[in-house]
């Protein structure tokens, strides 16, 4: 059922204990939405937990409550309700499911289906943390540094540090408040951008399998198996989506075995429309899918869609 931003209070004042999740492959949004969710539903004396159901990248352990963030470990979980963030869902792995209470979905997306028991979507909102903003001012929040830090992150890691074209003047006034409020810009980019000698040689070693591909208007990198552990892949989907005369950047990245997930970004196309075709979603610029297919295969599919796509958008 989709609601209203003004009915999302009573369905946080109906319960005590509260469980906050979000999408598997965090990131700072998702994290940073969480993390602000937390410390006011702990200021209104709740019971809350965060539950995510994969590994949380410790660039986000700038931010207080970091260290409360559970890992899902497959058991039952009790709450009266869950609070999904920045996803639809079945994008939360098992959380949802594990729980038998309401799903209130506070989320972004536009490719957001509508599934979830209360849903409200602000397709404008350049980030999940910006509309917390405009909820918590709603509800006469008193903005801490912790909580401005938690919306700052989400918000500056979901613009590309407000690069990216979902970035609205109301998205600079939000944070400029948010920086009055105490979130240091300096301090969290740096955190957020912490890198580790090694990552730096697997972003290397990730750049050397870049290939132009429908006939120079795309650009792809190609991660097999051997860059398992590499988790900095929206670093390196940035090094060539500005390559000079490219309409679509992809990245595939070989998971499990028969599952990629392929991430997709343009300045010119629609990629969450492209992303649809791969059963995905996700923004105009920025999107992704899960191909279930081995690798190699998953890479010819991915090359001729995305050719066969340029050329639909072309002609
Ligand atoms: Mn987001």
């Amino acid at each position: 059922m989709q609601i209203e931003r003004g009915d999302i209070r009573k369905y946080i004042d109906g319960a005590d204990n509260i469980l906050l999740t979000s999408h598997v492959h965090p990131d700072g949004d998702a994290i940073g939405s969480c993390l602000a969710m937390y410390h006011v539903l702990k200021g209104m004396g709740k019971e809350v937990q965060v539950v995510i159901d994969d590994h949380v990248p410790d660039i986000y352990d700038i931010l207080p409550g970091f260290g409360e963030i559970q890992r899902y470990a497959g058991q039952p979980l009790e709450a009266e309700l869950v609070v999904l963030l920045d996803a639809r869902p079945g994008r939360e792995g098992r959380v949802c499911s594990a729980v038998s209470a309401p799903v209130l979905n506070i989320d972004h997306h536009v490719s957001n289906d509508g599934s979830a028991d209360y849903t409200y979507v602000e397709p404008e909102a350049s980030a999940t943390a910006e509309v917390l903003c405009l909820l918590f001012k709603a509800w006469g929040i008193g903005m801490t540094e912790g909580i401005a830090s938690c919306l700052y992150l989400g918000i500056a890691t979901d613009t590309g540090f407000f690069a990216f074209q979902n970035n609205r003047p109301e998205t600079m006034e939000l944070c400029a408040n948010l920086m009055r409020a105490g979130a240091n810009p300096a301090r969290i980019s740096a955190a957020v951008q912490k890198k580790t000698f090694h990552e730096v040689e697997e972003l290397a070693r990730g750049l050397g399998t870049m290939e132009l591909f429908a006939e120079g208007r795309a650009v792809g990198i190609f991660l097999d198996e051997s860059f398992k552990g590499l988790e900095l892949t929206d670093d390196l989907i940035d090094m060539v989506r500005h390559i000079d005369g490219i309409a679509i950047a992809v990245l595939l990245k070989a998971e499990e075995e028969k599952s990629c997930r392929v991430r997709m970004r343009s300045e010119v196309l629609d990629v969450s429309e492209l992303a649809r075709k791969f059963g995905g979603g996700g923004h105009r610029e920025a999107a992704g899918a899960t191909l279930r297919d081995g690798f190699a295969e998953a890479k010819e599919i991915l090359k001729k869609e995305v050719s066969r796509y340029l050329l639909d958008m072309m002609s």
